[in-house]
């Protein structure tokens, strides 16, 4: 009787430890999954929440002067003085609006530099902007095979993310709204150097090394980059940038991104009449980009990027030549920052009284692969356990 009940009992726990595990595999791991959510609430009617003031603000003539800008100081290689020189052009322009700071790494010899700047920077939520601001060293995809191993100038690859953001940057800092969120406008360094058609921009290194290198550091050392009450939990969502100045813009769904944040934003897309801007039908494609490392953290990402690979789509410059300030659209740059200001209005305006969580998807535990090695491992141990229990009893 009291092996019979021996037997029972350790079943029951069994039972009970693995239902606790799903719940929490099956749960929120990349949010506080302990923590009291707070409620999703879509607004009744977005039209009557509209705030024409933020969105129209966006001034494309200033978004399109921050390309040239950009352009001006040369070609933006990592290591080179013209990267540092635009590096600190940035830096400077965002500490207008907040703080702002240069986070410098190595990679081999090479000194490199990602940007952090913040506006409200003590608010426990969090919300990043990025884009990386490096320029690809060559050329490979250019028709003219003598221009492959020529730098481009990435007015639209690099430039075009950092222009809208900084003038988004302008708008949430001068605005009278009282944010309660820190927004974070990431410039990323290394981004664009990986290898293609055989050719690297620089010999050995990967795509999206800056946003790489500052996940690592941010697990590593999480003092440098958060405020007591911040953490990589407390990032709501994070938007990149790459890619948005080209004309006939059509963004693609990209299968890291939440399915419920790209939802939000491409709904107010369309709500402003950018249906072809924003397609909600799309199929979904796969891309290294630098929202990647904060993807895998269960982080709600979105990467707003158009399908670049394909020369039929609309803008065939990427990695030649043609990638030049000839070739930016400024009404593109005027419909990626209206839309944004508009999400950031709908979503984190605290007259609205809710703060929107995306449900984390896309973690390191919710992977088919991981969790079909989970239930293995708990079914070997529970037969071991059955097995164990059976040999006592006779
Ligand atoms: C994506 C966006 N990438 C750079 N900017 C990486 C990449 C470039 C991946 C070319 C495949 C081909
Ligand atoms: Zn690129």
């Amino acid at each position: 009787m009291k092996k019979k009940m021996d037997y029972f009992f350790r079943s029951a726990i069994l039972i009970f430890i693995i239902f606790f595990s799903f719940s929490i595999y099956l749960g929120d791991p990349g949010l506080n999954y302990f923590s009291t959510q707070i409620q999703i609430e879509k607004p009744l009617n977005s039209q009557l929440l509209m705030n024409t003031t933020l969105s129209d603000q966006f001034n494309s003539t200033k978004a399109y002067k921050n390309i040239q800008t950009q352009l001006d100081f040369g070609y933006r290689i990592p290591g080179s003085n013209e990267n540092l020189e635009c590096a600190s052009w940035i830096n400077s322009e965002m500490q207008k609006y907040g703080e702002s700071a240069l986070y410098n790494f190595t990679i081999g010899d090479i000194e490199c530099h990602n940007i952090i700047s913040r506006v409200n920077p003590n608010k426990s939520q969090i919300v990043i902007f990025a884009a990386h601001f490096d320029s690809r060293a060559v050329a490979e995809k250019d028709s003219n095979e003598s221009l492959r191993n020529t730098p481009i100038m990435g007015a639209n690859d690099g430039g075009s993310g950092v222009a809208v953001m900084m003038e988004i940057a302008r708008i949430i800092a001068l605005s009278k709204i009282n944010w309660n969120i820190s927004f974070w406008f990431i410039f990323f360094d290394a981004e664009d150097q990986g290898l293609n058609n055989g050719i690297s921009g620089i010999n050995g290194w990967n795509w999206c090394e800056g946003s790489t290198y500052m996940m690592k550091d941010m697990k590593k050392n999480p003092n440098i980059y958060f405020r007591e009450t911040q953490s990589l939990k407390t990032i709501n969502s994070f938007i990149l940038f790459d890619m948005v100045g080209g004309p006939d813009l059509q963004f693609i769904s990209e299968s890291h991104d939440n399915d419920e944040l790209r939802e939000s934003v491409f709904r107010i897309g369309q709500s402003l009449e950018y249906t072809n801007e924003f397609p909600l039908d799309g199929h979904e494609y796969t891309i290294q980009d630098d929202h990647v490392p904060f993807a895998n953290e269960g982080i709600p990402t979105l990467d707003l990027i158009i399908k670049f690979w394909d020369i039929n789509s609309g803008w065939p410059y990427h990695h030649t030549q043609g990638d030049n300030i000839a070739h930016i659209s400024e009404e593109s740059l005027q419909i990626t920052g209206r839309t944004i200001l508009q999400f950031v209005y709908e979503t984190y305006n605290p007259e609205i009284g809710f703060i929107k969580k995306f449900t984390s998807e896309n973690t390191f535990f919710s992977s088919p692969f991981v969790i079909g090695a989970g239930i293995l491992i708990i079914g070997i141990s529970i037969a071991a356990i059955l097995k164990k229990s059976a040999s006592k009893r006779y």
